[in-house]
This record gives C-alpha cells, structure tokens and sequence, in this order.
C-alpha cells in the first residue's frame, strides 16, 4: 500500500462551496444523486481535472453542467473528470447495497435500520467528492424512504420540509447551513423514538434536543441526556463556546467501530455510550456515557467549527477534544480520582504503543490507513500535551489562546501549527521548543534527584531528560517538560508550596532555599508531564509519601511506586522488604481522613500489563504469580480490616451520588481482597454479593471474583446472569467479557467454545471486543506458553479482516509487542503475526499494522 507523507500536502484544485444530495434510501438498494457545485481553485492549473474519490462504488451517470458525459475514468476507485473552465455543476449518481456493507464505513444497516460512519475516509463509499478535510461545503440533503420501515429521517443541519410521497414513502429536506467537510457529514433513516429535550443557550437561543434510540431502550437515556446539557452548560462556561443550531440529534446504534462520531448536528453513538440504568450499567459505564457524550459535544467546536487541514492533524481536533472531556469530568466528578483514571488508561494504552513498533509522534509524519492513527497516542497523549500548555500559561492566558484559536480559524481547516501560534499570540507565551512535542515519539524518561546541604539550608533538585529512540526518528532532543513539584517536610510532611520547575535542557538543576532538613521531593505531582520518572528515591520515602503526600496523585504514584519496585525486583529475583509495603498498606487503611473512593484506588496493586511494561524481557506468568503473592499476604494480613469495609460499605439504596458510588467501588476492590485471602467463603461471599445486588457495579464485581473459582456458585451465577440478560446486547458483552478475563487455566478453550456461541458473531464489533479485546487483556491467559492464545487472536483478525479491516486491525498491537516478551513467548507471537501476513488479501488497515510490527 501507498504511504501518505505530511510533507506532500498540497492544497485542493478545486472547491466545492454547494453540496446537494438525495437520498432514495432502502436496505439492499439505495440510489444518491450527487449534485456539486465545482469551483477551480486560484492556484490550479487550467486543465487539472477533477479527481473525485470514490471507494468501491461507481457511477450509474455522470453529468456536467446537464450533460451526460462519459469521458471519466476509474482510477483505483477515484473518478477523474477533465474539464476546462472555473466552475461547473457535476451531478452524479450511484447505486449502494447498504445490507452488504459488513466495514460499517459509508453507508450500512445496524438492526434495519440505516445509518453512515464518514471519518476518516468513508464519504467515499456513499458518492464521489473530495473526500479531505480541507474541503468545506454547505449541504442540502433530501432523504426519501418507506414511510413505515424508516418513519425516521435525519441528517445534519435543520429540518427545513417533509412530505408523503406515492407508495407509502416519506421524504424529509435538510439544510445545514454550516460548511463542513465530507467527513462530518451524516444521515440515519430508522423507526426509532426520541427523549426529547431543549436548552437554552447562554444568549438565549432556544435548542431542540433529541436521543434516538429503538422502542424499549428509550428509558436508559436519562443519563446521556443529562451530560449532553451539563456539557452544553459547561462550554459556554468554560471555553465560551455556545451551540449554534436549533436541533441537536444523538443517534445510538449497535453496530459501530468506535465510541462515538459528531457529525455535524447528528451524533452517532456506540449504544454502549448512551444507554444506562443501574440495573444494567456499571458506575464505570455511567462514566464512559458522560465522557464520550460531552466529548462529541465538544467536538462542535474544536472538530467541527475549526477542522482539521489534514489526517495528519488530527491531534488537532482529537488531542484537544479528549482534554476538554477530561476537565469536564474532573469538574463534574473529583478530579483527584478522573486525574489518577487518566493516567491509567495513558500508561496501559499510550506509553507501550509510544514504547513499541507502533510508535509515531502526536502528529505523524506518514501512514498508509489512517484509520490505523486513531490511537492512544492521538488522543490520550495529545491530551497531555494540551495539559502541559495550560500548565506552562496558567489557566487566564490558555483561555486567551484559545479564544483567539477558536475565533481566528472558525470556518477553516487549520493546522496544530495554526494552533500553537494561536496560543502563543492569544496567551502572550512562547512555545517555540514546545513544538518539539508534536515531532518526538516515544515516552520521555525523566531522572530526578535531590540533594541537600544542611549549611545552607540549600535543596538542588537535579534534573535530566532522556528521548526514547524508536518508531519514527525525533528531530530534536529537548523537551519542554512541566514539573509540578513540593519538597516536603521529613516529619511532618508539610511543604511550602508548589513550585512549577520546568526542565528544557537535557540537565538542569533548581536550587531552593530555606530547608534545614532533608526534604522529600513530591514530584511531577498531579502527573504533569508525560513522562516516565526514574527518581533515586528510596522504598522509605516512597512509604512516607504514600502517607503524607497532600497531592492526591502523588500520594496514589508513591504506593504505585512502592509496590512495583518490590515485584519486579521479586520477578528478577532480587532481595526485596516486602515489611515497608505491608506497613504503607496499614498506614492506608488506618488513616481515618481518607475517602473511601480514594482508599480503593490505593488498594489496587499496579496491573500485571503495567509491571510487564518496567521489565527489560516480560514473563507473563512470573508476574503474575509474584503479584498474586503480595495481594494474597496483604489480603491475610489485613483480612479483619477487609471484612470490617466490605461490610460497613453497603451502599444502601442505589443512589449514583459520589458516596453511594465510592461505597460500591471499595466493596468490590474489598471483596477481591477477602477471595484471595484463601478463605473458605470466597465463593459464598462474592455469590450472595450476586444475588442480592440491585445495579450492574455489584453484580460485575461479584462475577467478576467468581469468575476464577473452582465453585459450583460460578456456574450457577453466569447460567442465571445469562438467563436473565440475554436479551440485552450490552450486558451480554459483559458477560463474555468476563469469562475471557477468566484466570483459570481453561480459559482458553473456554473463548474457543463461545466464539461458536449462538450469540457470538464477528459482525458486531462490540461483541467481538468483549470477547477476543477482554482477553488480550487477560496477561496470563493470552500469553499462555501453548500460544493458544496468540493463535486465535490470529486466526480471529484473518477471518474478521474480510469482514472489518478497520476492527480486526486494532489486534495487532497485542501481538506487535513480541519483542517485548521472553524468547519462547516472543518466537510464538511473532509467528503468529507471521501467519496473518502471510495471508493472499490482506486489507491495507492489517497490512500496515502487521508489517510494520515484524519489521
Ligand atoms: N472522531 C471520531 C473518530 C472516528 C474515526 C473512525 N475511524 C470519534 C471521536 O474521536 O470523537
Ligand atoms: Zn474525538
């Protein structure tokens, strides 16, 4: 496949200021006529041609100004037209199968009814257009369908007519008055019912706004809709951004590729993402709906308004979007907990794709499918890198950036370069190393130390930098790294306030004044920078912070700290006191200040993924087995306390108040403490958990323990879980999620079994990731020493790839980190990659991911 390079944007040949569709929609045969008003661009050349793209369809007319015209060519896949002259009116119409379309781009049926994904590139699977970002039109789009199969029609924009046609059919006119590119257009045809809305802007215009979900569901969208206004509340507050149309529609579908898409006016969801009561929901799976609702929410602005120039850019929109999701929940929720939840999903998913073959900066400079840099990196790391600006310029002058961002480039298609200078200009900083960001891949590793000199009462933190050196070459070395940082008193634990040290040089030392004694040094505190610390400090210190951080972040990373040096030095079979962390555990749960929601993250030791990512050469199973160990003392030495919470945690009536959810939370991180503490009423316990549970929280984390037991109770709870949620899609996920994150040794042949399930199938991604995604995540079972595991992964992305390129792709990852693994691990992984790209038709989404992870 042909690799795409930032340097090689040109700007478009020709504009297309008016777009007009209509739609004869159907299930198996629907017709679009395309109507495009074509303009030259200034700096064309006379006789360029229009190149249309066009992906596995073609034209069953071509005309140009009214004239038939059959001198255009197929060139893989784009229609090229000549023509001479500044601007013509090309009208073109092509027939689609919707029901066959299994990659859910373009046009597709999810359960009958219609509906489209265009980003990045699937505009070009409905009709020919300049399919790029750049290209901004305002679209007139009339839908037609039976009136009694779709009675439903949306597409962006306002509903501006509707009427009956001849033979039961139904036709709907929209007008979206704002340009946009191709890739943010939308449209759903379906029987679907709405919760309907308003809100009214903080200018006072009055906003329509509906949830469109199917019959039944329509009582679990309380909770989308709910964060849909606080997200609407929250921009104009925050950001001073307002909605600017009358309607709002959000559609949930079950047959989607990611979480979520906002289009213009006409959000399309993952259902998982919109739908929720307590009965069926986690406390998690509240979360997930307010993030990613308020995410495409925001979108309207940084996404839709400002667009992006480029896919290289798409940080631009991405980065910035999931940094304002972030903030908004941190501002609805505690920030302390959202704070630690980011950093978590950044280690597990961002730092070992920054630290593989995968590897490429917040901007890349090439890709073939770019459906392939929808990534951790993208998103969650270009998050951070929004994070460290507002960091660097304080909260007033990031909002006079972005303001200035925001009203500069409104109705254009900008760069991050754009970007960066806005901030700059806006906020008055000069960020002219910080670009150094955009360009350098890999997780910068940080080293701090501090030393003390009691004559002076002088502390020097010393400081330096190092840039990872893989995936795509960085251009520079320098970063510009924020660090929040407090020395703390040694006996009391009081500091004299934080101090924002910024290190911009490989090496480079800050002296402060006015320590008699030998401080310690909280650093990177609320996470700040992205990095990975090596910091000298010393089990004791980490304890001591553990106990006195007042930074709720660093407090949480010192016991991280504390309890991954101890087990990977047991996994390197290194002496190691095991006493200091049973000590620092006792401390935890004997401070009566603490928040039982925080006190459950405490609890949780660092994930087997995480500690396989601070070893040289992983082995799965020692790590697993060490880790096991430590949460089985800690579970036997504190098994009284254990009981004492789990009891005294009841949350009572369900309420999804923060108390309510904290006592949920730390009931099931207690009950996984008592399951491992070898007693004997494990099963019983997490059972009658099970049976008494009143929301999904409680039931999830019963089965969740059951699920690795040898009992009787573990059958009779996932039969009866079965029963009762089998009709439900989203809860039926969960219960194969469940048994693939299973630690017993059958494991294996247990997905193998429920891949054949009359309830599985390759068609839903939802479905496929519940099942194969739970259980790459599943350390020690997918990396079993048979590589059973690493082969029906590769078999399962064969056979998805002819169906779902852009799904089966996001597989490769897990077996792209073999080099990471010991030798007879990393010799299976990598055969089984081998397999995958030894197949005839590859698509380019697998294709790229394959070769460049055994390359
Ligand atoms: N912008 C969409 C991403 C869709 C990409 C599909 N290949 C979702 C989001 O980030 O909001
Ligand atoms: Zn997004």
């Amino acid at each position: 496949p042909a690799t795409i390079r930032r340097e090689d944007y040109r700007p478009p040949a020709w504009f297309i200021p008016e777009v007009e569709l209509d739609f004869q929609l159907d299930l198996e045969r629907t017709v679009v006529r395309s109507k495009l008003d074509v303009r030259r661009s200034k700096s064309a050349k006379a006789d360029e041609p229009l190149v249309l793209q066009g992906d596995d369809i073609s034209p069953t007319s071509v005309k140009v100004d009214g004239e038939a015209r059959t001198d255009w060519t197929l060139v893989e896949g784009d229609l090229v037209l000549p023509l001479n002259g500044a601007s013509h009116s090309v009208e073109i119409e092509v027939e689609l199968d919707p029901s066959t379309n299994t990659q859910l781009m373009g046009l597709y049926a999810s359960n009958d009814m219609l509906c489209t994904q265009c980003e990045a590139e699937g505009f070009r699977r409905i009709t020919f257009a300049p399919d790029r970002p750049d290209v901004l039109s305002r679209y007139q789009v009339r839908m037609e369908a039976d009136k009694a199969k779709f009675p439903v029609l949306l597409c962006n924009g306002d509903k501006v007519a509707e009427g009956d046609g001849e033979n039961g059919r139904h036709w709907v006119q929209w007008n979206d008055p704002w340009p946009k590119p191709s890739y943010l257009f939308a449209l759903v045809a379906g029987d679907l019912v709405a919760n309907n809305d308003s809100f009214t802007t903080r200018s006072g215009k009055p906003v329509e706004l509906n949830i469109w979900v199917r019959d039944g569901d329509l009582d679990r969208t309380g909770h989308a809709m709910k964060a849909l206004k606080d997200s609407m509340r929250w921009d104009e507050e925050t950001y001073g951004r307002e909605y600017d149309l009358g309607l709002f529609n959000i559609v949930a579908v079950s047959d989607f590729n990611m979480g979520a898409m906002e289009n213009k006016g006409l959000n399309i969801f993952n259902s998982r993402y919109i739908l929720a009561d307590p009965e069926v929901a986690t406390d998690a799976d509240f979360d997930g709906i307010e993030g990613v609702v308020a995410h495409e929410y925001f979108h309207n602005w940084s996404g839709n308004r400002v667009t992006c120039r480029d896919w290289f850019q798409l940080s631009l929109k991405e980065g910035f979007t999931v940094y304002r999701d972030q903030s908004f929940s941190a501002d609805m929720g505690s920030a302390a907990l959202k704070r630690i939840e980011d950093v978590r999903i950044l280690r597990a998913a961002q730092f070992p794709e920054d630290a593989g073959p995968l590897a490429h900066p917040i901007r890349p400079e090439s890709y073939q499918e770019i459906s392939n840099f929808y990534t951790a990196t993208i998103y969650n790391k270009g998050a951070e890198v929004i994070r460290m600006m507002n960091t660097l310029m304080g909260a007033e002058s990031f909002r006079k950036g972005t303001d200035l961002y925001f009203d500069r480039h409104d109705g254009e298609a900008a760069t991050c370069e754009d970007f960066v200078t806005a901030m700059e200009d806006g906020g008055e900083i000069d960020l002219k190393q910080f670009r150094n960001w955009y360009e350098t891949p890999g997780t910068p590793r940080v080293t701090a130390n501090l030393s003390h000199d009691p004559q002076t009462g002088t502390a020097t933190v010393h400081l330096s930098q190092k840039i990872a050196q893989n995936g795509e070459k960085p251009k520079s070395s320098e970063l510009v790294i924020p660090l929040k940082t407090a020395l703390l008193d040694p006996e009391t634990g009081a500091h004299q306030g934080e101090q924002l040290l910024l290190l911009d040089q490989t090496e480079k030392s800050f002296v402060l004044e006015g320590y008699r004694d030998h401080p310690v040094l909280s650093i990177n505190r609320g996470f700040s920078a992205p990095i990975i610390l090596e910091s000298s400090q010393t089990a004791e210190q980490l304890a001591f912070l553990s106990a006195h951080d007042d930074d709720p972040f660093a407090r949480f990373e010192a016991v991280q700290r504390l309890m991954t040096g101890y087990l990977t030095a047991k996994v390197l079979g290194t002496p190691v006191d095991r006493d200091i962390i049973l000590h620092a555990v006792a401390k935890i749960l004997g401070d009566k200040e603490i928040d039982p929601a925080f006190l459950a993250e405490l609890l949780v030791l660092p994930s087997e993924a995480f500690l396989g990512d601070q070893m040289v050469e992983v082995d799965p199973q020692a790590i697993h087995d060490e880790r096991e160990k430590l949460r089985g003392k800690i579970a036997v030495q504190f098994e009284k306390q254990f009981r004492k919470l789990y009891k005294s945690c009841w949350p009572g009536e369900f309420s999804l108040d923060a108390e309510a959810r904290a006592n949920r939370k730390l009931r099931n991180v207690t009950l996984g403490y008592l399951a491992a503490s070898y007693t004997d009423d494990a099963a019983e316990l997490a059972f009658e958990q099970y049976r008494e549970a009143d929301n999904m929280t409680a039931m999830q984390g019963a089965l969740a323990v059951l699920s690795h037991l040898e009992a009787e109770e573990r059958t009779i709870a996932f039969d009866d879980f079965y029963a009762k949620f089998k009709s439900n899609p989203l809860v039926l996920d969960k219960w194969f999620s469940l048994q693939a994150m299973s630690l017993r040794p059958d494991t294996v042949k247990r997905i193998d079994s429920l891949s054949r399930h009359p309830d599985f199938t390759l068609s839903n991604p939802n479905r496929v990731r519940a099942l194969y995604g739970a259980f790459t995540g599943n350390q020690v079972r997918f990396h079993d020493l048979s590589g059973k595991g690493y082969q029906m992964i590769a078999d399962m992305v064969i056979a998805l790839d002819k169906q779902n390129p852009q799904t089966a792709a996001r597989f490769i990852p897990q077996l792209g980190r073999w080099r990471r693994y010991e030798r007879e691990r990393s010799e299976l992984m990598r055969l089984a990659l081998e397999k995958i790209a030894a197949q005839p038709e590859l698509s380019k989404d697998v294709s790229e991911q394959v070769h460049k992870s055994l390359a």
